[in-house]
C-alpha cells in the first residue's frame, strides 16, 4: 500500500445519500451512467489511487525532475513516469468531456470526486494530465478548425499548460508585456518571457505539448483587457497528416527549485528569442483573452482547492490510524497512578481534539466542493438547491473562491494537526504528513493567492451579483435552521449555525458599509481589504458547518432505520462531526463580527519604517 489513504465511504455518502445523485443520473442526461457503474468507479479509482499512483510519491519527491539547459528539457525519475503512465491508462480525464473529442458523459459530482482521489495520491501525475481538459476549453473557445486541433490533442495525448504569469506580472496579470505581432498568414508571432509555468515541459510523457498563452497584441490597451489567448504548439503540426514538424520558437529555459510539489515542472518559458519565432493562433479569432482563460482559471481553480481538501483527508486518515496504535500515557482519570495501563493515545482528550477538528474540516470541505460541483450541473443543481441555468452558474462562481481559498488555507491548516498528532514521527520522512504539508503549501498560491480569493469573493461574486447568489444560499441555510421536522436532536447546533449565519450577514452589512462609503473615501475600501480573507473563512466556516448538519440529518435517519454494524459508526460519526463542528467552531465567527466591526485604518496610516 502506498501513502494515500481514501474515503469512498464518505464520497458514495455524499453523492447517493446527500446529493441525491441517484436522480440527477436517472435523468437521462449522462446516457447509461447508473448507480452501480459509478460505485464500481469510484471503487475502481480507490485501488488506483492507493495502488500503482501512489507508489512513486515519496520517491519523486526525493528525485526531482532534473533541467538539461542544452535540450531544454527536464528527466523525470522512472518510477514517477512509471505512476504517471498507470493514471494516463485508465483514461480517467475523458470524464466529462465533450464526447465530439473523445469524452464521456458525467455529472460534475462523479468527475471531481474521481479527481479527489487522484489528486491526493499523485497531485503533479494529476496536473501533467491537464491536455484533454485543456483541449475542451479550445473546443468549446475555437473556431471550427479548432474544435478538429482539439480532438487531435486528446486522441494524440498532448500535454498542455496554461502560460499567464510573467516576473512583474503575478497577482496583477494585466501588467504582461509578453506580445503579438500579427503576420500576414494570419497568424501571430509571440515575444517574450512567461514565469513559473507548470508542466511546460514533461521528459517524454507527451508527442506534443499545446500552450495556451496571454499576450498583448501590438497597439492593444493596458490590463487585462488588453490581452489575448493564443494557442502555440511546442512543436510545429502538419493538420491534415497529423505529423509534428519543427520546434516551434517557444522553449523552456530554466526549472524551478521548490518546497514541495517538486514532481510537477515549474518553468520560465521564452518566445521568440531562440532564433526563431514563436508562432500562435488566435483563440477563437477573437481578442477576449482574459475572459477566455478564466474559462481554464475556473477548472484550475476547482482543481487546487479539491487537491488541498483531497490531501488534508489523506492526512487526517494517515494521522487517525497512527493514534489508534501509538500507546503513551495514562488515561487521564489515572494521571497520579503511575502504575495505571498505557493507552492508545486516542483515549486522550487533547488528540480527540485535534483528530475531531481533521475530520470536520476533511469532510466538511469535501462536503463543500461536492456541494460547488453539483452546481456546474443543470439537471443537479436543480435536484440539489432548486437552482435555475443562471442561479447555478452564479452559485458555481460564488463557491469557487471558498473552496479554492478556504480549501488551500484550512488544508494547510490543520494538516500540521495531522503531523502533531504523530509527535516527533510526524516529523521524519518515514511518513507523508511532511511531504503533504510542503506539496499542499503552493495551494494558497498559485491560482490566485488567498487575498486574490477573498477580493474576488466580496468584490465580484457578492457585489457585483448584487448578493444574488448568496441570498440564495444563506435563504437555504436559514431553511435548514428552521425547519427541523419535528425533530430537535440537533437543536442546539442549530442555534449555533443560526448565530453563525447572523454573525456572517453582520459582517457583510458592515462591508457594505464601507463599500458605500468608498463613495465619499475612498480610504473606505482599505477596511475591506483588511477583512476580506476574515470574511472569506467565515463563509467558510458557516458553510462547513451547514452542510455538516444536513448531513448529520440525513445520517441520524440511516440510524433510525436501523443501518447496518459498519454502517452504524459511520453515521454515528457524522453527527458527532457536525455536533463538534457547530460548538466548537462556529462560535468563533461571532469574534470576528467584533473584530471587522471594529476595524480602523491604524495599519495603513502606520509609516512602512515602523513594520
Ligand atoms: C496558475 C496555474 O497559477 C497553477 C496550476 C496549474 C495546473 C495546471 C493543470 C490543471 C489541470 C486542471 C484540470 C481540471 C480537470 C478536471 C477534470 C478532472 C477529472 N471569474 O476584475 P477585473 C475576468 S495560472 C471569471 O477587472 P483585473 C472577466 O472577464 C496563473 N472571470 O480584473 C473580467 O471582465 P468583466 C493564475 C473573471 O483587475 C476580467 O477578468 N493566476 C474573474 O483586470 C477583468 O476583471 C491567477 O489566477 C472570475 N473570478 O485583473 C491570477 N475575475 O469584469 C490571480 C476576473 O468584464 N489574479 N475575470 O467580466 C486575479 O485573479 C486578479 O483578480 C485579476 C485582476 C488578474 C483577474
Ligand atoms: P505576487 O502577486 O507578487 O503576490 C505577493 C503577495 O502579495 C501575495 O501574498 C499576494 O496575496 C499579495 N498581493 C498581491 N496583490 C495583491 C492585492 N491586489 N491585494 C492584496 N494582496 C495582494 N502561473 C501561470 O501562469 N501558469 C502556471 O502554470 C503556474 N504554475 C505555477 C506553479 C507554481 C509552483 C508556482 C509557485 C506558481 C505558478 N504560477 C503559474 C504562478 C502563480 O499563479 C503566481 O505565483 C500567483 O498568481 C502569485 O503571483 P506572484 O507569485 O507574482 O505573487
Amino acid at each position: 500500500m502506498g501513502h494515500y489513504k481514501s474515503n469512498v465511504r464518505d464520497l458514495e455518502f455524499n453523492l447517493f445519500e446527500f446529493l441525491q445523485l441517484d436522480d440527477v443520473l436517472k435523468s437521462g442526461e449522462f446516457g447509461d451512467l447508473d448507480t452501480d457503474t459509478v460505485r464500481d468507479m469510484l471503487t475502481e479509482v480507490a485501488r488506483l489511487a492507493e495502488g500503482p499512483l501512489a507508489e512513486a510519491y515519496a520517491d519523486a519527491d526525493r528525485n526531482p525532475p532534473v533541467f538539461d539547459p542544452e535540450t531544454h528539457e527536464v528527466t523525470l525519475p522512472e518510477s514517477f513516469k512509471k505512476s504517471f503512465k498507470a493514471l494516463w491508462d485508465g483514461e480517467w480525464y475523458r470524464m466529462g468531456l465533450a464526447e465530439e473529442i473523445g469524452g464521456i458523459p458525467a455529472p460534475r459530482t462523479v468527475v471531481w470526486a474521481i479527481a479527489e482521489m487522484l489528486l491526493g495520491s499523485q497531485p503533479a501525475a494529476f496536473m501533467y494530465q491537464a491536455g484533454p481538459s485543456f483541449a475542451n476549453v479550445l473546443y468549446h473557445l475555437g473556431t471550427e478548425e479548432q474544435k478538429k486541433w482539439a480532438e487531435h490533442v486528446v486522441e494524440s495525448g498532448w500535454g498542455a499548460t496554461m502560460v499567464l504569469t510573467e516576473p512583474d506580472a503575478g497577482s496583477d496579470v494585466g501588467a504582461g508585456r509578453t506580445k503579438a505581432v500579427q503576420q500576414e498568414d494570419g497568424t501571430w508571432h509571440i515575444e517574450g518571457v512567461k514565469r513559473f509555468i507548470t508542466s511546460a515541459t514533461s521528459d517524454d510523457l507527451f508527442p506534443n505539448i499545446m500552450h495556451l498563452v496571454l499576450a498583448r497584441p501590438e497597439g492593444s490597451g493596458p490590463g487585462t483587457k488588453g490581452l489575448s489567448l493564443f494557442f502555440v504548439p511546442k512543436y510545429h503540426v502538419d493538420w491534415e497528416t497529423g505529423e509534428y514538424g519543427e520546434h516551434n520558437g517557444v522553449f523552456v529555459t530554466g526549472v524551478e527549485h521548490k518546497m514541495g510539489l517538486k514532481a510537477s515542472s515549474t518553468c520560465e518559458l521564452t518566445f521568440g528569442q531562440h532564433g526563431k519565432p514563436a508562432v500562435g493562433w488566435l483563440v477563437g479569432e477573437v481578442h477576449d483573452g482574459i475572459a477566455q482563460m478564466f474559462e481554464v482559471i475556473e477548472h484550475a481553480r476547482m482543481m487546487v482547492g479539491t487537491k488541498a481538501i483531497s490531501t488534508l483527508s489523506t492526512g487526517y486518515l494517515n494521522a487517525l490510524e497512527y493514534a489508534k496504535e501509538r500507546v503513551q500515557g495514562a488515561d487521564m482519570t489515572q494521571m497520579t497512578d503511575k502504575t495505571a495501563p498505557r493507552v492508545p493515545i486516542t483515549r486522550h482528550p487533547d488528540v480527540r481534539r485535534s483528530l475531531m477538528t481533521q475530520k470536520a474540516y476533511s469532510e466538511g470541505l469535501r462536503a463543500v466542493y461536492l456541494f460547488t460541483a453539483a452546481h456546474q450541473d443543470l439537471e443537479a443543481a436543480k435536484i440539489v438547491s432548486g437552482a435555475d441555468k443562471d442561479l447555478a452558474f452564479r452559485i458555481n462562481d460564488l463557491l469557487l473562491p471558498i473552496v479554492k481559498g478556504v480549501g488551500s488555507e484550512r488544508a494547510y491548516q490543520y494538516l500540521t494537526e495531522s503531523l502533531q498528532t504523530l509527535g516527533g514521527s510526524g516529523f521524519l520522512q518515514d511518513y507523508p504528513i511532511e511531504q503533504y504539508i510542503r506539496d499542499a503549501k503552493i495551494d494558497s498560491l498559485y491560482e490566485g493567492t488567498t487575498a486574490i480569493q477573498a477580493l474576488d469573493f466580496f468584490f465580484r461574486k457578492i457585489a457585483r451579483d448584487k448578493g444574488v447568489a448568496l441570498t440564495h444560499v444563506a435563504g437555504e441555510i436559514k431553511q435548514f435552521i428552521d425547519n427541523p421536522n419535528g425533530d430537535d436532536r440537533l437543536k442546539n447546533e442549530r442555534e449555533f449555525l443560526g448565530a453563525a449565519l447572523e454573525d456572517v450577514q453582520a459582517v457583510l452589512g458592515t462591508f457594505f458599509e464601507h463599500l458605500m462609503g468608498a463613495a465619499e473615501d475612498t480610504k473606505e475600501l482599505y477596511k475591506i481589504g483588511l477583512g476580506s480573507v476574515r470574511l472569506l473563512m467565515s463563509v467558510g466556516d458557516l458553510l462547513i458547518g451547514w452542510l455538516l448538519l444536513r448531513q448529520a440529518e440525513v445520517a441520524l435517519a440511516a440510524l433510525d432505520k436501523g443501518a447496518s454494524d459498519k454502517d452504524k459508526a459511520f453515521y454515528e460519526g457524522k453527527v458527532a462531526v457536525a455536533s463538534f463542528f457547530a460548538k466548537n467552531v462556529l462560535p468563533e465567527i461571532n469574534a470576528i463580527r467584533t473584530v471587522l466591526a471594529n476595524i480602523d485604518l491604524d495599519i495603513m496610516e502606520l509609516d512602512e519604517a515602523a513594520f
